[in-house]
């Protein structure tokens, strides 16, 4: 049987497919049994995970990377590239999931739905008027990285009655404004949607300079990496009043979150769950177990990274 490393877990019904059709070996095997690198002709891991380059260095024989998730921020790409290994992703199958989180968090947040139930729950509805939210209706927005997942997210949005621009590598001649300024864009919108691939080049892409021309009205919402924001410099711009809320799904350092957030009802906190959808993470399941049986049987990945 054509032997896997796996980093990472996956749920029961997907390990079991991979065991069916695959030798899936931990890292500690490769430490019990060094002969065994020498074997391992695929890693199969999750977005989340990060695969040390010099893991992949411990695999002579290693021909793909195959990710359950869209995101390869983790995978030292580079050296796959050198290698001649392919990295093999699973984009588009979880685009309206991200794309609904985005939105449903960013309304969420603009109608402050978390504490208009908790106002509810706690009896208080009794005593007092809820107090008015602001709509979404109307309100300018900038999608900073327009790929697959951010023009799901513009489409949806353009339902809502928005004005939508969007800033990235190029002006891709789309219905929806381009600005190829980012400061500029935090300073002309209302919203900012975070969506743009996460890795070196846009780490910290959103620093202090762009929350504070955002401004004490407006709003962050990301649900890409949190390696795009400056996350120190967003924590001082909400509590000292110069951004006006953020609807975060990612963080640095994930499950820990910067607990100083905890504290800040113009914040909506959820735990990284963009693709944590059944029926979408089924399909991102199927397309990974997918790119590894076409590699082995066809030579080709189904969707190689570009
Ligand atoms: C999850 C993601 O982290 O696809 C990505 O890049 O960030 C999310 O879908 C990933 O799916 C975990 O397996």
């Amino acid at each position: 049987m054509i032997e896997l490393l796996q980093v990472g877990s996956f749920p029961p019904e997907v390990q079991a497919e991979l065991d069916a059709g695959f030798s899936c070996l931990q890292v500690e095997d490769l430490e019990r049994d060094p002969a065994s690198a020498a074997r391992v002709r695929g890693i199969v891991t999750r977005s989340n995970q990060h695969v040390p380059a010099e893991l992949v260095e411990r695999l002579p024989n290693l021909e793909i990377i195959a990710t359950n998730g869209v995101g390869y921020d983790l995978i030292p790409l580079a050296l796959a590239a050198r290698r001649g290994i392919v990295v093999a992703n699973t984009p588009d199958v979880l685009n309206a999931a991200v794309a609904e989180l985005c939105v449903g968090s960013l309304l969420a947040l603009l109608r402050r739905l978390p504490q208009a139930d908790r106002f509810v729950r706690e009896g208080r509805w009794r005593e007092a008027q809820f107090p008015l939210a602001t709509s979404l209706a109307g309100k300018q927005v900038g999608i900073v990285g327009l790929g697959r997942i951010g023009k799901e997210i513009a489409r949806r949005l353009d339902a809502f009655g928005v004005v939508l621009a969007y800033h990235g590598r190029s002006d891709q001649n789309l219905d929806w404004r381009y600005q190829p300024d980012l400061l500029a864009l935090a300073r002309e919108v209302d919203v900012l949607v975070v969506v743009a691939p996460g890795g070196p080049e846009t780490a910290r892409l959103i620093d202090t300079r762009v929350l504070d021309a955002l401004g004490p009205q407006g709003i962050l919402v990301n649900v890409a990496r949190g390696s795009l924001v400056d996350q120190a410099a967003l924590v001082e711009a909400l509590q000292g009043g110069r951004l006006g809320g953020a609807a975060l799904d990612v963080f640095d350092d994930e499950p820990h979150v910067d607990e100083r957030l905890f504290g800040l009802d113009n914040v909506l906190l959820t735990p990284h769950i963009g693709s944590a959808t059944a029926e979408t993470r089924a399909a991102m399941a199927q397309l990974m177990l997918d790119n590894l049986r076409s590699w082995f049987s066809t030579g080709k990945a189904l969707t190689p990274v570009a």
